[in-house]
């Protein structure tokens, strides 16, 4: 019988890994897999919510079920405030650090996540996902937090990983020691070891991106989206496009597959300048993943796990995926800056 591992068994057998883990660490990732659970239970019914009439605890408005991102918020602020492992957090959905008020038990973790990535699908049933991004704080614990523990580059990270609430609900976690990926079995209330050491192959054959923003782009960009429709590419013959518009989603099945997930900068919308996604709570949680994996992440020129970042909510340009892939974005990149430089 094949030995079936729960994630929790993971983490412990992972934290005898992890100097100066005081459990502290399983705490926190045992308090987030209970959240997804609750989260995966709600989003599984946001369909039936005009045939059941009831959806727990949000009210009985289909509107209602509709913003389960603030909901899966919500569980999440409420459960990890009181895993006694943190002293702050940050979400996408909140402008500011939530930090753990005194009268909870805090710890010396800093979690910041997007509580429902791609919610927008919810409506018409594709898969949605928690992104999340797990620091240790810096500075003395007997001193009032800095922002600056919470704006560490990515390359600081612990943990990270995602929840994927789909066909089955997936919880992809790095710890630093590899990416694993575990299956909820509903019978059993388990996340149980599916995929473990997860490596994305090293040249895709997919490529991840919103070609209605075309003429949006910059040349380097459209001439880095021909080189993948065409047939002079490592392929030698065109890749296939796949875009379902949920990072979580894009971003699984290139990691399983192969391929390159792209959100360039564009000048569609005037306050987002350098791209739609953001820093710290999707592009440095899925760097980390990736790298783990043996792929890489960048902004086009920089790694995304050595960005400083600037502000909470600040948004990068990210190319993510197959190492070659990439690799040929810089390249095709580097070329047009140079060829600039000679034209200017
Ligand atoms: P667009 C979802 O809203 C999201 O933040 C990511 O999950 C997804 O990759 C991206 O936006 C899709 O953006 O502009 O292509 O619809």
């Amino acid at each position: 019988m094949p030995q079936q591992v729960t994630v929790t068994e993971h983490i412990m057998l992972h934290q005898k890994r992890i100097p100066g883990a005081t459990g502290q660490f399983s705490r926190l990732l045992n308090e987030l897999v209970m959240s997804a659970k609750i989260i995966a239970r709600e989003v599984t019914k946001a369909g039936l919510v005009d045939v059941l009439g009831f959806t727990g605890e949000i009210n009985v408005q289909g509107e209602e079920v509709k913003k389960l991102d603030e909901y899966a918020n919500r569980i999440l602020i409420h459960r990890l405030s009181r895993s006694g492992v943190l002293c702050a957090m940050a979400s996408e959905e909140n402008a500011d650090i939530i930090e753990v008020p005194d009268s909870l038990p805090r710890g010396d973790y800093i979690m910041i996540f997007d509580p429902l990535d791609g919610s927008s699908n919810i409506d018409v049933n594709v898969n949605i996902g928690t992104i999340f991004s797990i620091f240790r704080r810096n500075s003395d614990p007997e001193e009032p937090l800095l922002a600056g523990d919470v704006l560490q580059k990515g390359a600081e990270q612990v943990a990270a990983g995602y929840v994927l609430y789909g066909t089955s609900t997936m919880l992809v976690l790095t710890t630093g020691d590899g990416v694993h990926g575990f299956t909820l079995d509903p019978s059993v209330g388990e996340f149980l070891l599916s995929h473990p050491n997860i490596q994305i192959p090293e040249q895709g054959k997919i490529y991840s991106v919103n070609e209605g923003n075309y003429k949006y782009w910059s040349p380097s960009m459209r001439k880095a989206l021909n080189y993948f429709k065409s047939n002079r590419n490592a392929l030698k013959k065109p890749y296939s496009l796949r875009y379902i518009g949920s990072l979580v989603a894009d971003f699984h099945r290139n990691l399983l597959y192969g391929g390159v997930f792209m959100y360039p900068p564009d000048v569609r919308d005037p306050k987002k300048p350098t791209g739609k996604l953001r820093l710290t709570c999707e592009c440095n949680p899925m760097a980390f993943i990736v790298e783990q994996a043996g792929g890489m992440a960048t902004d086009g020129v920089n790694r995304i796990l050595d960005i400083e970042p600037d502000h909470l909510h600040q948004r990068v340009p990210f190319y993510c995926g197959s190492r070659n892939d990439v690799l040929k974005i810089q390249e095709i990149f580097e070329e047009e800056a140079k060829a600039s430089a000679k034209k200017a």
